[in-house]
C-alpha cells in the first residue's frame, strides 16, 4: 500500500475512534469544566417540608421567615430542594457553575415566594462559605451538580416548581384526608401508602419529634418517579402515628413583629 493510502487509513480510524467516544467525551469534558472531579449523579430527591412543624421552631421574627406573615403563610408543603443523589446514599454537592444571581429568575419570583420560601431567618451558608439566601444555597450546594440534566440556574428553578406541582404531595395526602390539625395523629403507613399508590414511589419521611417535618420523593434523571436509595428507611425517624401540626400554632409570640 502506498505511503497516502496509509495515512488515509489512519485518519479514517481516528474519526472513527473520536466519532465513537464523543457522546462520553462531551459529558466527561462537561463535568470537568463545570463539576470539577464529581462523578455524575444517579437520581433526583425533591425534599419538601411542613410549615406547620417547621415554624414551631420559629422563636424570633424576620422578613425573610414565610413563618411570621401570618397574612399569606403556607398551608401547604413548601419545596426545600431538589437534590442530587447517587445510589449508595450520598451526594454530590457544590459543584462548580455560577454563583446566585436572582435577576435570573426574576420571571419565577411570584411561585418562588409562594411554594419555595424561607422558613427560617438564619442565612445558610453557601459553597464558599458566604452567608445567603436559602434559594442561593440550594442552588449552589445542589443545583450546579444537576448538570448536564439542568443546564443553568433558571433551569435548577423552574424545573424544580413543574416538578413540585406535577407530583402534588399536599394534595394527594388531603384527599387521603391527612389534613393539618393540632390534634389528630395519622398513620404513617397511610401517609406512606397515599403517595404510594398516587405516584407509584414510596418517599421518604423526617419527622421533628411525632410531627412530619419533610417528605422527599425521588426521580430518575427523566423525572419518572422511582424509589430513594434501597438502604435508607422510608420511615426515617418517624414513629407510628404522626401529627401534621397546623399553621398558627408556632412558638413564637403572636405579637411579635416581622423585623426587616
Ligand atoms: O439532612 C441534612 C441536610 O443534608 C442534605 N441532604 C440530606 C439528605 C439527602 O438525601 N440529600 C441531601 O442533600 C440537605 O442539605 P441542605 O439542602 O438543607 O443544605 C439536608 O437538609
Amino acid at each position: 500500500m502506498s505511503s497516502p493510502a496509509i495515512v488515509n487509513l489512519w485518519m479514517l480510524l481516528v474519526c472513527c475512534i473520536l466519532i465513537a467516544v464523543k457522546g462520553g467525551w462531551d459529558e466527561e469534558v462537561g463535568l470537568l469544566r463545570r463539576g470539577g472531579k464529581q462523578r455524575q449523579f444517579d437520581y433526583f430527591k425533591l425534599a419538601l417540608q411542613w410549615p406547620g412543624t417547621y415554624c414551631r421552631k420559629t422563636r424570633h421574627c424576620c422578613s425573610s421567615n414565610a413563618c411570621c406573615s401570618r397574612s399569606n403563610s403556607p398551608s401547604v408543603f413548601t419545596i426545600h430542594g431538589l437534590w442530587t443523589e447517587y445510589n449508595d446514599g450520598t451526594w454530590p454537592s457544590c459543584c462548580s457553575g455560577r454563583p446566585f444571581d436572582q435577576k435570573e429568575i426574576s420571571t419565577l419570583l411570584e411561585p418562588m415566594r409562594k411554594y419555595w420560601p424561607s422558613l427560617s431567618c438564619s442565612s445558610p451558608r453557601s459553597c464558599h462559605h458566604k452567608k445567603g439566601p436559602f434559594w442561593g444555597h440550594e442552588w449552589e450546594k445542589h443545583g450546579t451538580c444537576a448538570y448536564p440534566v439542568v443546564l443553568d440556574e433558571y433551569e435548577f428553578f423552574l424545573t424544580t416548581l413543574n416538578v413540585y406541582f406535577k407530583y402534588n404531595v399536599t394534595e394527594v395526602l388531603f384527599e387521603a384526608g391527612y389534613v393539618p390539625s393540632d390534634s389528630e395523629k395519622y398513620p404513617l403507613g397511610g401517609i406512606i401508602s397515599s403517595i404510594q399508590n398516587a405516584f407509584h414511589t414510596t418517599p421518604e419521611l423526617v419527622c421533628s419529634g411525632d410531627a412530619l417535618e419533610e417528605l422527599r420523593i425521588c426521580f430518575y434523571k427523566n423525572f419518572e418517579p422511582r424509589d430513594c436509595a434501597h438502604d435508607t428507611s422510608s420511615r426515617g425517624s418517624c414513629p407510628q402515628y404522626v401529627s401534621l401540626p397546623a399553621h398558627g400554632s408556632w412558638g413564637f409570640r403572636s405579637n411579635t413583629t416581622a423585623a426587616s
